[in-house]
């Protein structure tokens, strides 16, 4: 049982068959609660995947599971005839009185879903297999929700991937230095504030709005431990209007890099042309079909450009004295800042070869 919440209670108000065992937490997501509750069904272990929302940073929860629903329903229709249909989607378990989610006592809002089982995430790739099956699993999932029918999607997070914004946040922690960590960050933010020229480049392009996932990070896309096949797409709270090349930009951040995204020995971390070929071509077989000439023009910078958000990001939690990432030891928003710079460099070099890849591709 968890401390702070009492996660038992919490799941069985959720309509799921058998007896509640336990509930442990589960997944290395830096925002919500994850936890894994097993059930006893008769003596057969039911597992479900309950969450809570972090609602300070998601502020319209309901309008968050409107999102989700819309989403996994126009996609559980696409794969209705697939034999694997079940583990293809998530799938929300309602509450016992037919709610998608609920709020506790003390205003804290949960979901369930249904446990995928027999696949697996990862932190780090391990194999360009993985790389390739990843990106094609975003690159299947943005193309089935292409057709979703109006209305606009809520956006979760206004601006969540306005670099420029995210920028001037960066800037304004600086002036602040609220939690008098600028000096120690000195080489940091040097290497920060050179590259604000490119910050803006995405959004002046004037590309289309399409429905994107918008974390699209190795360890929200699940791996069939089987086949190796990417078998299914979770964490969904960020699934809004967006452009293509967020979730190609956080493919690459995460697929294409040799260490974890908190990896304190920087020789460890650079982008691997090779994985980048993979998570290209795996994005490729799916999301080809629809890109326009401008789009694919611009996906290999998007993956410097996200990395470098993300990047900007952690730097100005640390600087802000770590209100918005959960850490696990001191200084860890800051060894993540350092292992996206450093990727962001090595990706700098390798940008002519990565854009002549994708160029040679049509
Ligand atoms: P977080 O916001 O905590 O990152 P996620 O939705 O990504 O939340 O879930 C955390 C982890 O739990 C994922 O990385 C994945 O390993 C696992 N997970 C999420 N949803 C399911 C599911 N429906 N079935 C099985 N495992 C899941
Ligand atoms: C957060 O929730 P999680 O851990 O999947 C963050 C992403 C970052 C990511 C970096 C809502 O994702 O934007 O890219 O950490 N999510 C939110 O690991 O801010
Ligand atoms: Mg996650």
């Amino acid at each position: 049982m968890n401390a702070r919440h009492d996660v038992g209670a919490v799941a069985q108000q959720f309509a799921i068959a058998g007896m509640f065992r336990s509930a442990e937490p589960y997944g290395s997501g830096h925002i919500n609660d994850s936890y894994c509750a097993v059930f006893d069904d008769a003596g057969r272990p039911v597992r479900a995947i309950i969450q809570r929302v972090n609602h300070h940073i998601f502020r319209n929860p309901p309008a968050l599971m409107e999102n989700i629903e819309r989403v996994t329903a126009h996609l559980a229709a696409k794969v209705a005839n697939d034999p694997e249909r079940e583990r293809r989607v998530l799938r929300l378990i309602p509450t016992r009185a037919g709610q998608t989610w609920l709020c506790d006592a003390e205003g804290n809002f949960w979901r369930a879903y249904r446990f995928i089982e027999r696949a697996q995430t990862y932190d780090a790739i391990e194999t360009g297999r993985q790389a390739y099956e990843a990106a094609k699993a975003f690159g299947r999932f943005q193309q089935m929700l292409a057709d979703l029918p109006a209305p606009r999607l809520h956006d979760t997070i206004p601006d969540f991937h306005h670099t420029p914004k995210r920028f001037a946040a960066l800037e304004h922690a600086i002036t602040a230095d609220a939690a008098g960590r600028v000096k120690g960050a000195q080489a940091e933010i040097g290497f920060a504030l050179e590259r604000k020229a490119m910050t803006g480049v995405l959004l002046d392009a004037a590309l289309p709005e399409r429905v994107t996932h918008n974390d699209t990070k190795l360890n929200n896309v699940m791996l069939d431990e089987a086949t190796g096949e990417g078998i299914c797409v979770v964490d969904l709270d960020t699934v809004m209007p967006g452009l293509a090349h967020y979730d190609f930009g956080d493919m690459v951040r995460t697929s294409a890099s040799t260490a974890a995204e908190d990896e304190r020995d920087l020789k460890r971390m650079e982008m691997s042309f090779p994985m980048f070929e993979a998570v290209a071509r795996g994005y490729l077989a799916e999301a080809g079909a629809f890109l326009t000439r401008e789009e694919r023009s611009l996906l290999a910078f998007s993956g410097r450009l996200i990395t470098f958000e993300i990047a900007i990001r952690f730097l100005t939690d640390h600087l802000n004295g770590d209100t918005y990432f959960k850490v696990h030891r001191e200084g860890h928003n800051l060894d993540r800042a350092r292992a996206q710079f450093r990727l962001v460099e090595t990706m700098e070099v390798q940008q002519r070869a990565m854009e002549r890849l994708i160029a040679e591709w049509g």
